[in-house]
């Protein structure tokens, strides 16, 4: 048979792997046809809304529910004392914590749910929320972490013993009964020698204030107990649709195959959706209560208050090098403020994440890192905001320290980084925090940044602008801004990551119809990220199928495999490995069937593409639709009929993406305000699925980076109140703010995953977030400045010029 068109023109119709294919969920997203959890209403549907504290700390003394109850519309008003029966007036936390469903006896923060008023209506709702009279006793409240190690008030009298003494927590031993943990990595001692024994040290205090990840559509989820058949549905925005199943059979009885959990369209997750909230707690129970339908949606501010925030850490460095300039050492402490709860989103065995990271791209032989967990009067949440569990502490952290290291040493801190970067010819690298490095070529890609931006030139530059700011021909200094990054993601290898036992594999089954289109389910589940899209590539290059012919479907657990999620940029690195994984067992088949179909031996095919070849006669072949239908429609001595696979896959290892970035600016010292002039990001994520996707991402990480290190934060007052709950005060960029962002990339296959693919989604957060950073702290080095904490905001720029004595 001859082929009518060329191998070339059969590669690009498959749409698959390294093609920029237009995103296939758009269509609909962009002719409002998206299907989000307020999109969803049933017969009867009921709405509910909490009564939140107003105090940060404070004893519940009465809660009167009449005046509400009496309202018309209202049908129940839920407190800590009706959930106390079910035993749901508390939950685990996905840290191994406890949190309060609603306030037993106490409040611990601004905005913790006191009560859960269900009415016909949403305004209703809202309305008799007004109407609940809590009568509290103001207590003593502490927002200040070092503070709250010291106080004889305790937090979490539930974390006492009656003798006054302290029970261990989920990591250990605590010191005091304001203490979560303390959780260590490194050697300590070795550290310390080599530091004290040093040529050059620096050391340097840090802080990496509290944010917020805020998604353009906030939690909720819609609960329906339909009581005939015994079913429990829960729609609700679930970065682990899964996993959050496992938890409500194991909280309400209800047996697993009676529970359906479906994440619909995510408006955006940032890791926001990853926990676990009273709010979907409240709405299951009251469905259970009512009979009918019950929603949950929070607006605003109650997302900005009340769900899981990011950073908040304290960290404090040391690093020691020769005086040429090579580390020799690393120390670094932190303590880290978790809120009211621990309800950070980690691997079990990980109550500080990945912080173990902080190394990042450097040889250094020794280091230790040690963590302390405390409670505060603030929100619990923790970890999430694109962040592969505090990586961008870490990296934040060592490209902090890098800098101070380059001011002590008098040293150009580009020439810094090389001299000191883990060698192409070091991988599999092992780093002194235990984790193993899988590959990566750090110099290639530095060297190719640097050239990009004429890293020469803008230092002369600076330096130029250095000597005119002292003459007083120009007010504006200069900022080059350096960092490189190493990610660590695709959680991970089951034998140390798991989330509340459930070990972190993740899955994908293909069905291939007679036509020879398919649908693959996965156990992820996309919040923007494009899975549809990119999944459907993957699985267009391992089985030949066009993407345009492969449905991707995830978040429905009737349906999908199980899966531990999307967040931590796990989804390539694991689900991409079990849809390769899934793929290839189709085309072991599908080889079976086309030796029979061509009649030779399994031996004498080979897949080119789309279809399987007879060895050396290319004109002899079965496409795969012709074995596709085949697989349907003939009998095949010692195969069962159908084309069907299915993958769990363990990952070896995490996979461990880099980049290097540049960023230039220009800041009025008179002013406080800064100006990007560019921006450049190097990626290397391996083999690259979808590149206009992968530059989407970074588009987006490096935005949201800009938010965090130039203004957006979540800021308490001495009351614990929380001054930025609203987007008057917490920053979120638009076009006006975000200047334009050159993308670049190198390729270094990871080489334990089938596709050589590592993640993406984080990377530019995690490295922008420095960058920028650095940017504004490398304009005002030729002034004297070591080290200003983030948010670099008008005012705070402003001061530091000010301090630096720019305005005399
Ligand atoms: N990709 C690719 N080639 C690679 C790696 C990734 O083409 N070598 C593509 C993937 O196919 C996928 C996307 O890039 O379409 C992101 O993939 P990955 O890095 O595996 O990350 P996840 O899909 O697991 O997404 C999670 C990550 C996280 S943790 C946060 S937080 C974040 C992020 O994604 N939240 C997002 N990006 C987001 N983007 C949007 N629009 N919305 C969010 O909530
Ligand atoms: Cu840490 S934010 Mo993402 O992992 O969903």
């Amino acid at each position: 048979m001859k082929d009518e068109i060329t191998r070339d023109e059969r590669v690009a119709n498959l749409k698959g792997m390294g093609c920029s294919r237009k995103r296939v969920e758009d269509a609909r997203f962009t002719q409002g046809k998206g299907n989000y959890v307020d999109d969803i209403k049933l017969p009867g549907m009921l709405h509910g809304d909490f009564v939140r504290s107003p105090y940060a700390h404070a004893r519940v003394k009465s809660i009167n529910i009449d005046a509400a109850m009496a309202l018309p519309g209202v049908v129940a008003v839920l407190t800590a004392k009706d959930l106390e029966p079910l035993n749901l007036h508390w939950m685990p936390t996905l840290a191994g914590d406890k949190q309060m469903v609603l306030a037993d006896g106490k409040v611990l923060f601004q905005g913790q749910e006191v009560a859960f008023v269900v009415a016909n209506d949403r305004y209703i709702a809202a309305d008799a929320v007004e109407l609940v009279e809590v009568d509290y006793e103001e207590l003593e409240v502490i927002v200040d972490p070092f503070k709250s190690l010291q106080s004889d008030v305790v937090l979490r009298e539930d974390l006492v013993a009656e003798d006054g003494s302290i029970p261990n927590g989920a990591h250990g031993p605590r010191k005091h009964p304001n203490h979560i943990f303390t959780w260590e990595a490194g050697e300590e001692e070795a550290t310390n020698q080599v530091i004290d024994n040093a040529e050059v040290v620096a050391t340097e205090e840090m802080y990496y204030h509290r944010t917020h990840p805020c998604p353009l559509e906030t939690c909720g989820s819609v609960a329906s107990m339909d009581k005939v058949n015994g079913k429990l549905t829960l729609w609700g925005t679930f970065q682990a649709p899964h996993v959050v199943r496992t938890v409500a059979s194991l909280l309400s009885g209800i047996e697993e195959h009676n529970i359906r959990v479906v994440s619909p369209d995510i408006g955006g997750g940032f890791g926001n959706k990853v926990g676990v909230y009273p709010g979907y707690v409240c709405s299951i129970v009251a469905s259970i209560v009512t009979g009918v339908p019950v929603k949950w949606v929070e607006d605003r501010m109650e997302n900005l208050m009340s769900t899981a925030f990011a950073r908040d850490y304290w960290m404090k460095g040391k690093i020691s090098a020769t005086k040429e300039g090579k580390i020799t050492g690393l120390h670094c402490h932190v303590t880290a403020d978790h809120g009211a709860f621990d309800a950070c989103a980690d691997p079990t065995k990980f109550p500080a994440g990945f912080m173990n990271i902080c190394t990042g791209s450097y040889d250094i032989p020794v280091a230790y890192l040690g963590v302390d967990g405390v409670y505060t009067n603030k929100a619990p949440g923790g970890v999430s905001y694109r962040c592969s569990f505090r990586v961008t502490e870490a990296v934040y952290f060592i490209e902090r320290m890098i800098e101070v290291l380059a001011i002590e040493l008098n040293m150009d801190p580009a020439e810094l980084r090389s001299i000191n970067f883990i060698k192409k010819e070091q991988f599999p690298y092992t780093a002194a925090l235990g984790w193993e490095y899988d590959s990566g070529d750090y110099q290639t890609a530095w060297d190719k940044a640097l050239l990009a931006v004429d890293y020469k030139g803008l230092r002369a530059e600076q330096a130029e602008r250095v000597e005119a700011f002292k003459r007083g021909e120009t007010r504006k200094v200069m900022g080059i801004g350096l960092s490189f990054f190493t990610e660590i993601v695709g959680a991970g290898p089951v034998k140390n990551c798991d989330i509340l036992g459930m070990g972190m594999f993740d899955s994908c089954e293909i069905r291939i119809h007679p036509t020879g289109s398919a649908v693959a389910r996965l156990g992820t589940i996309s919040q923007g990220q494009g899975h549809a899209t990119t999944f459907a590539q993957i699985l267009a290059t391992e089985i030949g199928l066009s993407a345009e012919s492969i449905t991707i479907e995830e978040g429905d657990t009737d349906t999908a495999p199980y899966g531990l999620g999307t967040y931590g940029s796990r989804s390539t690195p694991v689900a991409g490995a079990a849809a390769a994984m899934a793929g290839r067992k189709i085309r072991a088949k599908a080889q079976m069937i086309a030796a029979y179909l061509l009649e030779v031996h399994d031996n004498d095919v080979e897949f080119d593409v789309d279809r399987f070849v007879v060895k050396g006669s290319p004109e002899q072949f079965k496409t795969m639709k012709e074995i596709a239908y085949a697989a349907y429609n003939q009998a095949i001595p010692g195969l069962e009929p159908g084309l069907e696979a299915v993958s769990y896959y363990d990952p070896p290892n995490m996979t461990y993406p880099f980049g290097a970035y540049v960023c230039v600016m220009d800041i009025d010292v008179d002013t406080g305000v800064p100006e990007i002039r560019r921006f450049y990001a190097l990626d290397d994520c391996g083999t690259r699925i979808n590149p206009m996707v992968i530059e989407g991402q970074i588009h987006g990480g490096l935005t949201e980076a800009l938010a965090v290190a130039l203004g957006q934060e979540i800021a308490y007052d001495d009351m614990g109140n929380v001054k930025t709950a609203t987007l008057m005060d917490f920053f979120l960029p638009t076009a006006w703010e975000v200047p334009n962002y050159e993308t670049d990339f190198t390729v270094t296959p990871s080489p334990h995953h089938p596709i050589g693919a590592k993640g993406v989604g984080e990377s530019p957060h995690v490295g922008g977030v420095p960058c920028f950073s650095n940017a504004v702290q490398d304009a005002f080095r030729p002034f004297g400045n070591r080290h200003t904490n983030m948010p670099h905001d008008h005012w705070r720029i402003w001061q530091t010029a000010n301090n630096l004595g720019m305005h005399d």
